[in-house]
């Protein structure tokens, strides 16, 4: 069977979507004023999350995650029934490199869970593998050794079944890693180094957060650190915006008022190797960009909006507001050189991955196959450079894929033999294939032997198949 979903939200597809049916898409006239007034962009300001408190203990800052229902404020006037890790959508863990970090994860979602770090360089008991699953009112011990160069990591689920509803339904928290090297680099920082989470959803106007794996989300909002197209107020000064694309399916192009300069400094495995001015800005899901913006070019009074240049019928391209406020010094700055990237060196092991979706079973495959737990795919020596092509087989379907490795970043080589853009001239561990096309990507696993997954990261696309598991062996 076809699934719809991941043909419409992934696809590039605006003659398919032509074809649906208007009333897929089409609003409720007796709601429609409710629905103007709670749907209003810019109504509600950005909310800024606190960091979680650690304990400190020995050498450790130690967290307790705990997975459960709560009932949160979306639209203004109701409140939404979401699953969140300690009663919040969009938390915050910072971290500091050299610092491990642990975290007991205590379920009480009426579903298995397993906490993964997304971007985490860790031993294979806490990379959360659908084995390891946490069953309802159970918990677990994950140790995060943090000894990885800073960048901005988010925390989701990676069980056997429940994985997509569990992102969807809200448990997604940051993870932002600083380090020593980073932290004495000139960049904006303290409150004017802002995490923006972003991804999409479906909220009725009562607010019912509406999980559909098999239907199409029509109208949907687009939260940003779980409030609906936010504003917010901003000095005229230099921000860090750290964003990360939480959402099942959704990818963002984004652009800053009227296409204006922005300057992207960093990506999934952190620091790029020197700034590059920018005007768009893709974010597919689960990946990471991070760019600092100069507010000081708009007078106080401004309003600047985010949009995103890739909409469906029925959808609005506001995305966020940026309202310039006030005045302030700025000692910041951005400097030309950021963080240098070591090549890996000459590859001595090659992989093909060819992603495709197949109609008859509407499954999606990695090399031909769905995923099968009782499958090792491949085995990996510690320490051996690896070439891998990832190619998109979806032309005909236009289905666009990606593929995320777990356990270390990788370097993307070329895109259909062109060298990368200097926006994906750093460290990767997300990377997005158009349909039709192939990238390649250099990659070296260390330290930590087991079972790792990699698996494309549209949620509908794992779901149905699209996963494989790598053994690390010395
Ligand atoms: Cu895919």
């Amino acid at each position: 069977m076809l699934n719809r979903r991941s043909l419409l939200k992934a696809g590039t597809a605006a003659g398919v979507l032509a074809a649906v049916p208007a009333g897929l898409l089409g609003a409720r006239p007796g709601r429609a004023a409710a629905a103007a007034a709670a749907r209003a962009p810019f109504a509600v300001p950005l909310r800024i999350p606190r960091p979680q408190r650690a304990l400190r203990m020995g050498g450790y800052d130690v967290y307790r995650l705990t997975t459960r229902e709560s009932d949160v404020s979306i639209v203004p006037g109701a409140t939404s029934r979401v699953r969140t890790f300690n009663g919040q959508l969009s938390p915050l863990i910072r971290a500091q490199r050299g610092r491990p970090v642990l975290i007991e994860q205590v379920n009480e979602l009426p579903e298995p869970f397993s906490m993964h770090l997304h971007g985490g360089h860790v031993p294979h008991h806490s990379d959360g593998h659908p084995n390891n699953e946490v069953e309802p009112g159970g918990r677990r011990l994950f140790h995060y050794p943090n000894t990885q160069a800073g960048s901005t990591m988010w925390v989701h689920d990676h069980s056997h079944d429940t994985h997509a509803e569990n992102i969807y339904m809200g448990t997604a928290a940051t993870y932002l890693l600083t380090d020593p090297e980073e932290d004495e680099l000139p960049l904006p920082k303290g409150q004017y180094d802002v995490v923006l989470q972003m991804r999409d959803a479906k909220v009725e106007d009562d607010g019912t957060f509406v999980w559909d794996p098999n239907g199409f989300n029509d109208r949907p909002v687009f939260l940003v650190n779980g409030v609906p197209t936010p504003y917010f107020e901003v000095a005229a000064r230099k921000y860090r915006l750290r964003l990360v694309n939480t959402s099942n399916e959704r990818a963002f192009v984004l652009r800053l008022g009227e296409g204006d300069e922005f300057t992207h400094i960093a990506t999934d495995g952190g620091l790029l190797p020197a700034p590059v001015p920018s005007r768009v800005l893709q974010l597919w899901p689960a990946e990471r960009q991070e760019i600092v913006v100069d507010f000081s070019r708009y007078p106080v009074g401004s309003k600047v909006e985010l949009q995103t240049m890739v909409t469906y019928p029925g959808e609005t391209p506001e995305v966020m507001r940026f309202d310039v406020v006030r005045e302030a010094e700025d000692p910041s700055s951005v400097p030309e050189v950021l963080r240098p990237v070591e090549d890996l060196g000459t590859p001595t092991v090659e992989r093909m991955f060819e992603m495709s979706f197949s109609p008859e079973t509407g499954q999606h495959l990695i090399n031909g196959k769905p995923f099968d737990v009782n499958r090792v795919d491949f085995r990996s020596r510690l320490g051996d450079v690896e070439l891998w092509t990832i190619r998109n087989k979806d032309a005909e379907f236009g289905i666009p894929h990606s593929l995320h490795p777990h356990l270390a970043h990788f370097q993307v080589v070329d895109r259909n033999g062109q060298p990368p853009g200097p926006s994906e001239a750093g460290w990767k561990d997300t990377v997005t294939v158009r349909a039709g096309e192939e990238a390649r990507i250099k990659i070296q696993f260390t330290d930590y032997t087991g079972l790792f997954m990699f698996h494309c990261h549209l949620m509908g696309h794992l779901t149905m198949g699209m996963m494989g598991q790598m053994e690390m062996v010395r």
